[in-house]
């Protein structure tokens, strides 16, 4: 396997030594091979906000299992999640299940310019849409992880049509609007980044970029594969009142399974085969074991308090956090909206993909290792978010601020 993974950023390239070897996980906790315990904040990159491989999860998927593990035909499992995603979800009035968020994204992008006749899209530095062609500028998560520039084997005649801007800066895309009147099919975003580390929007960005792809024509798409089920239940659109025309979604709604989604408004949604002419397929979409996994998923982060409980330990955790780097003499910043947090080694506050070169990443690089040697998990990457789940308790936190104040004090 190329540097031995599945996927760039678990080879701790940019952290150093090697990649653990894992064997299992339960509530908050994975463990390696050699047996040895972890707090675990990456949650298989988002996924596991209920805690892994919770007992209602477990149970649904051995019924289901029973079953049989593909149909590659409808399912009644499908029309449950679908109407729980759309119950949730302000800008879904339809959706199509996919088998990833990369896949998600790639459906979305065909479907912004088959509906708008339009080829151009905008997308920000530093943030990440899967690893499809046209989204590998300036490209977030393992990108940015490695330090790589836009990837060889990708044609410049398929990023031709790519615009980019500094996340956070609306008069960047104010201008990319004037220079390209009605030629741009949308603007894509993740509404809080996590592929650049943890970045939340500045006031009034999201509804500003709402207002511009309005007044244009061109549609507004957030990127909620990370956010979605995770800082709300509605996902960013719900957190900040803004409704886009378009959104994408995976790991929550698949509870750990491979999945991904995308939908909208109704009008535009109706373009995708068969019900339109926008084509799109896939033999394993609608799995029903991850149709099953995503509906216990939703049924148990629907119930009263959940994100209460979710925001309320990430915030002890940042806090903390913040705290420990205070009594420790290292400059910090950290971030959380519910389950999702960052911090980064820096005086200054991190508004984009640049701000977050900037901050102190050997340092990080020290901390990551530190951390690790003292039991607690976390992503390998100063550019991923952090994540945290119902099954985190006081203890945990408690436990992590301990490791955390014993490896800062020695940075
Ligand atoms: N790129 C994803 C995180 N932002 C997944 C990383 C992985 O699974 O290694």
């Amino acid at each position: 396997m190329p540097g031995g993974v599945s996927s760039p950023v678990r080879a701790f390239k940019s952290v150093g030594g090697q990649p653990i070897v894992f064997d299992k996980v339960k509530g908050a906790y994975i463990w390696d091979v050699d047996g040895n315990q972890y707090i675990d904040y990456v949650g298989t990159w988002g996924p596991a906000i209920c805690g892994h491989a919770h007992p209602d999860v477990i149970a649904a998927l051995h019924d289901a299992l029973e079953k049989g593990t593909s149909f590659g035909a409808p399912s009644e499992l499908e029309n449950v999640l679908a109407q729980k995603v759309i119950d949730a979800v302000p800008s879904i009035e339809m959706v199509r299940f996919v088998n990833s968020g990369t896949e998600a994204c790639m459906g979305v992008l065909r479907l912004m310019r088959a509906f708008t006749g339009r080829d151009k899209i905008i997308k920000f530095e530093g943030c990440y849409h899967g690893h499809a062609d046209m989204f590998l500028v300036k490209a977030g998560s393992g990108v940015a992880t490695l330090g790589l520039p836009d990837s060889p084997g990708v044609p410049k005649s398929t990023t031709q049509d790519t615009l980019t801007a500094p996340y956070n800066d609306i008069e960047a895309v104010k201008a990319l609007f004037k220079d390209n009147p009605k030629t741009i099919a949308g603007v894509i975003l993740e509404p809080v980044v996590g592929n650049s580390g943890f970045i939340p929007p500045d006031a009034n960005f999201l509804k500003g970029l709402r207002d511009i792809t309005k007044e244009d024509g061109a549609l507004l798409v957030f990127d909620e594969v990370m956010t979605g089920f995770r800082i709300a239940y509605g996902g960013a659109q719900e957190k900040f009142g803004v409704t886009p025309d378009l959104t994408t979604l995976g790991k929550v709604i698949g509870g750990g399974l491979p999945v991904g989604a995308y939908g909208g408004r109704q009008d535009i949604m109706s373009m995708v085969a068969p019900a339109g002419p926008m084509y799109q397929a896939g033999t394993l979409s609608g799995n029903p074991l991850a149709m099953t996994a995503g509906i216990e998923t939703l049924k148990l982060l629907e119930k009263p308090g959940t994100y209460e409980q979710l925001n309320k330990i990430t915030q002890k955790l940042t806090d903390g956090l913040l705290e420990v780097a205070k009594e420790t003499g290292h400059a910090v910043t950290t971030g959380q909206i519910s389950a999702m947090f960052g911090m980064f080694f820096t005086d200054k506050p991190v508004h984009n993909y640049e701000d977050a070169k900037k901050s102190d990443l050997t340092k990080f690089q020290g901390f990551h290792r530190g951390m690790l040697e003292r039991g607690v998990y976390l992503a390998p990457s100063q550019f991923e978010a952090g994540f945290t789940s119902l099954a985190h308790t006081d203890e945990d936190i408690e436990r992590t601020l301990t490791a955390a104040k014993e490896v800062m004090s020695s940075l």
